[in-house]
This record gives structure tokens, C-alpha cells and sequence, in this order.
């Protein structure tokens, strides 16, 4: 016998029945007009700031007032990351690590990382080193993941620049922009469930935004009110496309209002800005439980990658005027001396020094061998299935059959 089912009959006989209980799901709003109205383009979202381009504050209460320990932990990460990014964009171009990517013109994103807690869970895309250098990854750690060598601790499987490191709950970088935005949502939902005292930080540019990881990211953080900070470095381009033919709307800020969530624009250039901004978002995703989006506007003054040449889609005098006028490292500068915490002898001595110790590490990675090829096959099962036990032995087979082709003393012996 059939279950008997009821079924709602709709009213048609002119009964008034009250829509104005909003929680239900289909009352999607009980706010009607009958003037007819197309929403046009709202004003654009202004950018906070705290520094201008001369290092001086505008508004004494929002400097954040570091110690002077705790700026020149900043600056010094800046010039750490600006030196390392210079010799290995050469190293590549020179033809001895296979591909790099530079921060040249976002060096202030380092304020995020001063103003998180070493227990808040990071993605990354992968321009994102600063965080891993304030949190004390070290020169040989970055050099010896560029080099893919036996020290790598990702053994090697990675593109360079695609740093993971756990002890500093830091998650590899994935190449498919994008992916991490729903990881980082679902790890805040973890985070929230196991009642932990942090939240996700998910780092993305403007371009990895059109992806539709990002919508599905937003939405799920926003309805399941999950701890993370989506934190989009705009930086106007996504390769060769500026961001005037990625989007018409405002900006990706725009769409975190959309979905809800807590938006602030701030200056990229900025440290403090971003440092005020992220701290503020730390704190409200933390105790109101829910996501917060930070758009930073700035400027990629480097190529998107040694895969690229920007000369061929952007003005060199463009590139050369912002990286003179606004520059985020020469901000922090100012503001130091303005201080007087920083000298030019200090800074010479440190840039030399830097420049000495990421050498000395470039040299000893350089003549490392490369991870053991058995590496290929380990870390993801716990027991190897058939398929692969048979690829391993066929590999064997390769080698030993084509000696002259494999070189295994390249290799580390286990
Ligand atoms: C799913 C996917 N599509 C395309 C690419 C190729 N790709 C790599 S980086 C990039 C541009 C990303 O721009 P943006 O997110 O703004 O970051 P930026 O490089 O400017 O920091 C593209 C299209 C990719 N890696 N993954």
C-alpha cells in the first residue's frame, strides 16, 4: 500500500497569509517597493591607511605602536625576502633551479604575519614567503626546496616556490589557483568544532578569484560561520591580464559583501594597514565565529614568474614609477628612521650580511644530491597497492637497463 502523503494546497481564494517570518527559507526578503529600480554600480570602497608613501602616520591612535624588536623583525624579513628573491630569479635564469617567482612590490603583506598567532593555519598561493620567513623557515629550508635535494622536506615532488611547512602551519602550496580557498574554509570549520583558540588564513590574488573555488569557499565560511580570514593580495595583474578585464565590479571586496561577510579594503603598501586590518579580522573571527575578507591593493612590480616577460603587456615606465614612488619596503624604511631605530650603516651591514648567508646556503644546496627516486612512490599510501608496486619495479628495470641515461649517483642513497 502506498504511504499517504499530504500535500499543501496553495490558497487562491484571496486569504491574506502573513510572508513576514523570515527565518523560513523561501521568505527571502518581506521588503517590497513599487517603484522599479535597476542598482547601479554602488561607490567604490575606499582603502584604509595608516602610513603614507614618506613613512609618516596620518592618524597617531592607528599606529599600531610595535616595539622597535618587533619592526625591525618586520623590515628585516622584507629585506631577507627582496635579497633571496633576487639571487633566485638569477639562479633560474642562470639555468640552475627550474622556476621561481618574486614578492617584488608586495613585501608589506609581512604586517599579516606579525599580526597572526604561530597557531593560525595558513594557505598560501605562492607568493607568500613572507609568512614563512616571519615564522622562521629558514634561508636553507627555502633553498633547498628550490634545489628539489635530499634536504627538500617536500623530497623533491614540488615545483620551487611551492613551500609546506607543519611545524610552522604553513600548508604546501598547490599550483591550481584556488584550491586552497574551500580548504582553508573547511579547516576553519575544523578549527571551530574542535573549539581551538584560531582561525585559517587563505592568501589568493584578484585573478584566482575568478575561480569558482572562491565562490564555493566564501559561501560555505559564510554560512557555516567558520573562523578564516580570506586575505586577496590585488595586485592588478593575473599574468598578462590587468585586472580592468578580469572583473567590472568593485574589486573582490565587493564580493565578500555579497556573500555576507565582514570586508575591509586596505593600501598593500602598507604594512600597518594590513597589520591593523588583520589583527581587527583575527579577532572577529575568532570571537564572533565567522569569516572575514581583506582586499589589499597593490602593485606586482616583478614578472608573474621567470615563465614571463610583463615588458611584452605593461609600460616599463609604469612599472619603474610605482616601484620608486610606492614602495612598501621604503615606507617601512622612512618610518623607522623617522624613529631613529635604523641607521644606513645598519642597513648596509644587514643587507651584506643577508646577502652573505643566502650564498653560503645557495652553494652548499647547489651540490646536494637529489631525494632518493624511491621517494616517488612513498608518503601517500601506508601500503603500496599492485599498480604501483608493478610502476616501481618497472622504473628499477629502466634504470638499471639504461645506466648511461640514469646517473643514481645524482641521488641520495636512501
Ligand atoms: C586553475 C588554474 N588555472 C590557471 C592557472 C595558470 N595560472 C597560474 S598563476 C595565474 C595568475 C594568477 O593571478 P593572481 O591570482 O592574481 O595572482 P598573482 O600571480 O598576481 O599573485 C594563472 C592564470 C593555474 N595555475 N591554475
Amino acid at each position: 500500500m502506498a504511504a499517504s502523503t499530504s500535500v499543501v494546497e496553495p490558497k487562491t481564494d484571496g486569504n491574506v497569509v502573513s510572508t513576514s517570518d523570515t527565518t523560513r527559507p523561501w521568505s527571502a526578503t518581506d521588503n517590497f517597493i513599487s517603484t522599479m529600480q535597476f542598482i547601479q554600480k554602488q561607490e567604490t570602497l575606499q582603502a584604509y591607511r595608516v602610513m603614507d608613501h614618506t613613512g609618516t602616520v596620518l592618524n597617531t591612535d592607528h599606529d599600531p605602536n610595535l616595539s622597535k624588536e618587533e619592526v625591525l623583525k618586520c623590515y628585516k624579513a622584507m629585506i631577507l625576502l627582496h635579497t633571496m628573491d633576487g639571487i633566485l630569479y638569477d639562479a633560474q635564469r642562470q639555468g640552475r633551479i627550474s622556476f621561481y617567482m618574486t614578492h617584488y612590490g608586495e613585501e608589506a603583506m609581512v604586517g599579516s604575519a606579525a599580526a597572526l598567532s604561530s597557531d593560525d593555519v595558513v594557505f598560501g598561493q605562492y607568493r607568500e614567503a613572507f609568512m614563512l620567513v616571519y615564522r622562521g623557515f629558514t634561508i636553507d629550508d627555502f633553498i633547498n626546496q628550490c634545489f628539489s635535494n635530499e634536504l627538500d622536506h617536500g623530497k623533491g615532488r614540488q615545483m620551487p616556490v611551492h613551500y609546506g611547512s607543519k611545524k610552522h602551519n604553513f600548508q604546501t602550496i598547490s599550483s591550481p589557483l584556488g584550491t586552497q580557498i574551500p580548504q582553508a574554509s573547511g579547516a576553519a570549520y575544523a578549527l571551530k568544532m574542535s573549539g581551538a583558540d584560531a582561525c585559517s588564513l587563505c592568501f589568493f590574488g584578484e585573478g584566482a578569484a575568478s575561480e569558482g573555488d572562491f565562490h564555493a569557499g566564501l559561501n560555505m565560511a559564510a554560512t557555516l560561520k567558520s573562523p578564516v580570514i580570506f586575505f586577496c593580495r590585488n595586485n592588478g595583474f593575473a599574468i598578462s591580464t590587468p585586472s580592468t578585464e578580469q572583473y567590472k565590479g568593485d574589486g573582490i571586496a565587493s564580493r565578500g559583501i555579497g556573500y555576507g561577510i565582514d570586508t575591509i579594503r586596505v593600501d598593500g603598501n602598507d604594512i600597518w594597514a594590513i597589520y591593523n586590518a588583520t589583527k581587527a579580522a583575527r579577532e572577529i573571527a575568532i570571537k564572533e565565529q565567522k569569516p572575514v575578507l581583506i582586499e589589499a591593493m597593490t602593485y606586482r612590480i616583478g614578472h608573474h614568474s621567470t615563465s614571463d616577460d610583463s615588458t611584452k603587456y605593461r609600460d616599463r615606465k609604469e612599472v619603474e614609477e610605482r616601484a620608486q614612488f610606492d614602495n612598501p619596503v621604503t615606507r617601512l624604511r622612512r618610518y623607522l628612521e623617522h624613529k631613529n631605530w635604523w641607521s644606513q650603516e645598519e642597513d648596509d651591514a644587514y643587507r651584506k650580511q643577508i646577502k652573505k648567508d643566502i650564498l653560503t646556503s645557495f652553494t652548499a644546496a647547489e651540490k646536494r644530491k637529489k631525494p632518493n627516486v624511491k621517494h616517488l612512490f612513498t608518503d601517500v599510501y601506508d601500503e603500496l597497492p599492485p599498480n604501483l608496486i608493478k610502476q616501481q619495479q618497472e622504473l628499477q628495470d629502466l634504470i638499471s637497463k639504461y645506466p648511461e641515461y640514469y646517473n643514481t649517483d645524482e641521488f641520495a642513497s636512501s
